[in-house]
């Protein structure tokens, strides 16, 4: 909350820079202006305040400022009209392209990668969650350590800050690979923990459900409303940085569990990707994927395309989509309602997780799916295996059982697991 305070007293004055190339194949066909709002919406969660825009109609950035000569003049004046004390690229501005400006123009110079870095080191706050972030940073900030050290000083810290000669960056360089090979370390301890983890809970073989979707969707609303926890929600983006999993009876009395898990957004950052792997491959360990759509928002359709998207590059594909058009209960009356189709869903529904709506019926798809994703298996299960019988009783569908002298025959349908 001190934070939050301290923030409000001196919010930085940003103006957000854009290069619109017109080449409507790249970002999913997400529009300048709703980018631009994305990036607006990343500033404020950053803690910073936008004061303006500037936008330059050209076949593609320029190598040495991003803009152009004329244009880079006209942000001067801007600067200076509005008294702004940074620039926001919206796209991952190189090393010299960041260097150049910031000397044409003596302001702090950011990306959309830097803010979301921001953004995650102000909101992780497990170990876990922490150590990635750094990793990130670190990362992006060692690609960056040239003659200005103008990345490094925004680490604090006291590795690398401004102006160091040559001899400054080697050493610069070598304490960054020091502290990622240490950070790489601590990382490997906490993940193979969560392998122990999920193989005991694959041991128990209940289905895992994972809860992906665009920042802001309402995932952790949904989790919240399912299973009666309260987690943070919050009308911000990147509340959630951690996989938090609850379980869940279905109306059957079939337990599951639920995962909670990252948002992702257009251009996440690559590094952030890479460090936090571990988390946002929580998806790959699931049984079925529920895909949380915001409905209210008139880019839920590009956002969905970066969802599937992101999950690819996770390599998490085949496994069964219900997808939850969340927020139905936004979309005002008055205006014609949003078509809501995915056709890389096996099944949707129409939600509200913060009003509760729809809630039975997207249970229940997710019974249907497991039922179905469930195999037929025939078979005699020795006495000695008791424990396994158990197991099919509980999570199986018993269609003929027989006690035999070598065991127990039984022909049922079982989850994949337990073939
Ligand atoms: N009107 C309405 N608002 C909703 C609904 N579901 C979620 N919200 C709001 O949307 C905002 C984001 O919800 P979260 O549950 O934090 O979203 P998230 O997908 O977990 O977002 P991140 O963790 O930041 O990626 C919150 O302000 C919620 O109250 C809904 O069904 N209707
Ligand atoms: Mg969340």
């Amino acid at each position: 909350m001190q934070e939050i305070l301290k923030e409000e007293q001196k919010k930085e004055r940003v103006i957000l820079i854009a290069v619109d190339s017109d080449d409507s194949g790249k970002n999913f066909g997400i529009s300048m202006e709703a980018s631009l709002k994305e990036l607006e919406d990343l500033l404020e969660t950053a803690g910073a305040e936008p004061v303006g825009r500037m936008v330059q109609n050209r076949e593609r950035a320029t190598s040495s400022t991003y803009f152009g000569k004329g244009k880079v003049e006209e942000l001067k004046a801007m600067i200076a009209e509005l008294s702004a004390d940074a620039i926001a690229a919206d796209d991952e501005l190189s090393p010299a392209q960041m260097r150049n400006l910031e000397d044409e123009l003596g302001v702090k110079i950011c990306d959309r990668t830097m803010v979301i870095l921001d953004i995650f080191a102000k909101h992780a706050r497990t170990k876990e969650g922490k150590i990635q972030v750094e990793l990130a940073q670190l990362r992006y900030a060692s690609q960056r350590l040239t003659g200005k050290g103008i990345a490094m000083s925004r680490l604090g810290g006291g590795i690398g800050t401004r102006g160091p000669g040559e001899k400054k960056i080697e050493q610069d360089r070598r304490l960054i690979r020091d502290r990622i090979s240490h950070l790489k370390d601590e990382l490997d301890d906490i993940v193979k923990n969560r392998e122990v983890l999920r193989k005991q809970r694959e041991r128990n073989m209940v289905p895992v459900i994972a809860i992906v979707g665009y920042t802001n969707a309402g995932k952790s609303t949904l989790l919240n409303k399912l299973t009666d926890s309260d987690i943070l929600a919050a009308d911000m983006l990147f509340a959630t940085l951690d996989a938090t999993t609850r379980n869940l009876k279905l109306p059957s009395g079939q337990e599951i569990l639920l995962t909670d898990t990252v948002g992702f957004i257009n251009k996440l950052p690559h590094h952030l990707v890479d460090a936090f792997r571990s988390t946002l491959e929580e998806a790959n360990y699931a049984d079925v994927i529920l895909h949380v759509v915001d409905s209210a928002n008139k880019d839920s359709a590009t956002q969905m395309a970066v969802v599937y998207d992101t999950l690819n590059r996770l390599k998490c594909i085949g496994k069964p989509v219900i997808t939850a058009f969340n927020k139905v209960d936004k979309v005002p009356a008055s205006e014609e309602p949003p078509i809501l189709k995915d056709l890389r869903a096996d099944y949707t529904v129409k939600i509200s997780a913060k009003f509760g709506e729809g809630l039975e019926e997207l249970t229940a798809l997710i019974e249907k799916v497991l039922s179905e994703s469930k195999v037929l298996i025939e078979k005699t299960i020795p006495y000695s295996e008791g424990a396994y019988l158990n197991q099919v009783r509980k999570f199986g569908q018993i269609v003929e059982e027989d006690y035999r002298a070598e065991g127990t025959y039984i022909k049922a349908y079982v989850p994949r697991r337990l073939v």
